[in-house]
């Protein structure tokens, strides 16, 4: 039996349930248990704080985690990172009084920062020869420099807006982090063999993000031009329809390029144009 952990509460908990279900393991609601077993799928759910997640599957107390890259990159554990998972987005930034007037990385000779990262600052401060006093804590970071307890802080961003609040600016982007899947080095190969299948269904599941799929309506003699427009996985599929001169048209279009490309597919004559959720893309 494979065992994963991932976040209790907080703010990977919900995707992280979200990506399994979608893959095909799901589980109850029970709150109140800590471990709860996968219905048909030979997986186990482990929930805990995602500060412990690296240091259980360092350990093999569990196989793979989902956790922060931040967690990982900060504990120093021995874990594979198996995946990226494409949510939980933030950086690590460092960030000073607003007022302040920023002279580079050498700003930081000599004060005092907070945070709750201090390895990863130790690593990057080392790196570029800053000597800097570093001020592990764990609550409120953000508050320090108003409080008093330190000039800048090192903390996670995601929308900058409780930098802003607090009156702080940021100045350096040190680390970049989403949810990773991470795994006990040496897996045997038979929860290996699980582990992998899980990776192609959450690939999947991410490659169906942000798509769409479009149906649409088309004079026969459009195609060529309409294959011009469509960026599809292979090419478009073109169907005849009853009415010998037109035929219909699937494909799957990025969200990003979705109404660029369907103004350009009606001015060649596209009509009933049909945009469809995507759920996922198994290649
Ligand atoms: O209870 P447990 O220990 O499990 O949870 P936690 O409170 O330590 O972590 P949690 O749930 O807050 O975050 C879990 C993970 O989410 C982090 O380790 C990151 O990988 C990821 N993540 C993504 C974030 C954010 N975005 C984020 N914005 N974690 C924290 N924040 C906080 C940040 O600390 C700051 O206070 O949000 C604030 C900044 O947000 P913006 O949007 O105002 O910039
Ligand atoms: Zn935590």
């Amino acid at each position: 039996m494979l065992r994963i952990a991932i976040q209790t509460k907080g703010r990977l908990n919900e995707q992280s349930m979200e990506l399994l279900n979608a893959a095909g393991v799901r589980i109850g609601d029970d709150k109140r248990k800590f471990l709860m077993q996968a219905k048909d799928f030979p997986v186990e759910i482990l929930f805990l704080r995602d500060d412990d997640i690296p240091q259980t599957v360092a350990m093999g107390a569990a196989d793979l985690g989902i956790v922060g890259y931040n967690e990982v990159a900060e504990r120093g554990y021995d874990v594979d990172i198996l995946q990226h998972l494409g949510f939980g987005a933030c950086r690590i930034s460092l960030a000073i009084p607003k007022n302040e007037p920023y002279t580079g990385l050498n700003y930081f000779n000599g004060k005092r920062i907070a945070t709750s990262y201090p390895n990863v600052l130790k690593k990057f401060f080392d790196e570029n020869n800053i000597n800097a006093e570093i001020h592990t804590i764990t609550g409120s970071v953000e508050i320090s420099p108003a409080a008093g307890l330190a000039d800048a802080i090192f903390d996670i961003v995601s929308s900058g807006g409780t930098l802003v609040s607090n009156g702080l600016t940021e100045v350096e982007k040190v680390l970049f982090s989403d949810a990773v899947l991470v795994g006990t080095p040496n897996l045997s190969e038979e929860k290996m063999a699980v582990a992998r299948q899980l990776m192609f269904r959450f690939d999947s599941i991410q490659k169906g993000k942000g798509k769409k799929y479009l149906m649409l309506n088309l004079p026969v003699a459009a195609v060529d031009a309409a294959i011009e427009i469509l960026p599809s996985m292979k090419s478009p599929t073109v169907i005849p329809l009853a009415q010998k001169e037109w035929c219909s048209l699937q494909t799957v279009v990025d969200d990003n390029d979705l109404w660029t490309v369907i103004e350009r597919l009606k001015a060649i004559g596209a009509e009933d144009i049909l945009v469809l959720k995507l759920d996922k893309i198994v290649l």
